[in-house]
């Protein structure tokens, strides 16, 4: 707990062009928990190094996700947007952290086993740890609740079990997290495959909507998502590119699925998938408007990112301080 409310951390990495399944499935449901928590949202920047990275290029994305943040609706002032790599606590953590995680464990990660597919020439250690550091991430804030995506469960459920593990060697250190999944928007499918999720690595461009796309290349997009010969607009299993553009203009709009299938019945597949695509498009260019406008704001940009790295580090430096004397580290003589 901070000042009575109960503590929330997310993070996103840096990597690739956010897609709107990012938005819907992550960013927007931030924004709706900011009011109720108190929110550390980070850009983990310290995990994308586990896969090679251009440092111009990296430095820049980073840079550029900060922004989406606070262009996505999340008041500076009241969460703690902050880079990972600017709190020495994180990797500290995650040394002694590492101590208390069996091989084993971090053996059945299934995104170890696909990241290592992947990238078969750069099997690091990190990539291996990588579940560790994002334990770490969280426990660092005695956090209650940590908003992910349907993918992160595997990570979150170890970071219980090793938060339970050093419990119970050494007391209660260490708030068990909860995961939190949205509603709506959880999984956005890809518009040319609706079986596969909507994914920033996807070859195919038009696959994915991605947050910097214009007007015209959205409404493009979603002229030739993939559907079917059913010609009726209906949320059901057997039409899942249709239940996907259903689920978009759901998220966007707060209309329940019913409602959308009532406003479009009788209509055609072209006039539902544009109006799917100028509802995203309106909702983008404004985000990308206030994004452009905070990049070009250096001094401000760098006033959140000092003072709210100094707001992690302090409460950060709370939980670390306890666990170093907790294992038995010799106290700094300060
Ligand atoms: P990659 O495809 O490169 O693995 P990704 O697009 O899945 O990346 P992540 O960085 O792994 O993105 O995810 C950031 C956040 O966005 C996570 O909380 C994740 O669950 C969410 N997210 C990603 N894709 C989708 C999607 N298609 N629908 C809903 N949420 C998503
Ligand atoms: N592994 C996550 C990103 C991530 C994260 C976290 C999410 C790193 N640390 C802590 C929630 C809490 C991903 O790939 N989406």
């Amino acid at each position: 707990m901070i000042d009575n409310k109960k503590v929330l951390f997310s993070g996103m990495q840096a990597t690739g062009n956010l897609t709107l399944g990012n938005y819907l499935g992550a960013l927007k449901n931030w924004v709706k928990l900011s009011d109720e928590y108190e929110c550390f949202y980070s850009v983990v920047d310290m995990h994308s190094i586990t896969v090679r990275q251009d440092p111009a290029d990296f430095r820049q994305k980073a840079k550029n996700l900060l922004a989406l943040y606070i262009a996505a609706g999340l008041d500076p002032q009241k969460n703690c947007i902050y880079y990972q790599s600017h709190v020495s606590g994180h990797a500290e953590l995650a040394w002694i952290l590492n101590c208390f995680t069996y091989m084993g464990e971090l053996n059945r990660m299934t995104q170890f086993k696909d990241k290592s597919a992947k990238h078969a020439d750069n099997i690091n250690a990190g990539l291996f740890t990588y579940p560790v550091l994002m334990a770490a991430d969280i426990l660092l804030y005695q956090t209650d609740v940590v908003p992910v995506g349907i993918d992160q469960l595997q990570h979150l459920e170890l970071t219980r079990d090793i938060a339970q593990r050093f419990n119970s060697i050494y007391g209660d250190v260490f708030t068990i997290p909860e995961p939190f999944i949205g509603k709506t928007g959880a999984k956005i499918m890809s518009l040319q495959d609706p079986l596969k999720k909507m994914s920033k690595s996807d070859e195919n461009p038009n696959a994915s909507i991605y947050l910097t796309d214009d007007r015209d290349t959205i409404i493009r997009k979603f002229k030739r998502a993939v559907t079917d010969s059913e010609a009726v607009i209906k949320h059901r299993e057997e039409q899942p590119g249709v239940s996907n553009l259903i689920e978009i203009y759901s998220a966007c709009t707060g209309k329940t699925f019913e409602e959308v299938e009532k406003e479009f019945d009788g209509k055609g597949y072209g006039d539902f998938k544009l109006a799917v695509g100028e509802t995203v498009a309106d909702i983008l260019s404004p985000l990308q408007a206030r994004h452009s406008d905070i990049l070009k704001d250096k001094a401000y940009l760098d006033g959140i990112v000092k003072e709210n790295a100094e707001k992690a580090q302090y409460f950060s430096n709370k939980t670390l301080r306890k666990v170093q004397k907790k294992v038995g580290f010799n106290e700094k003589i300060r």
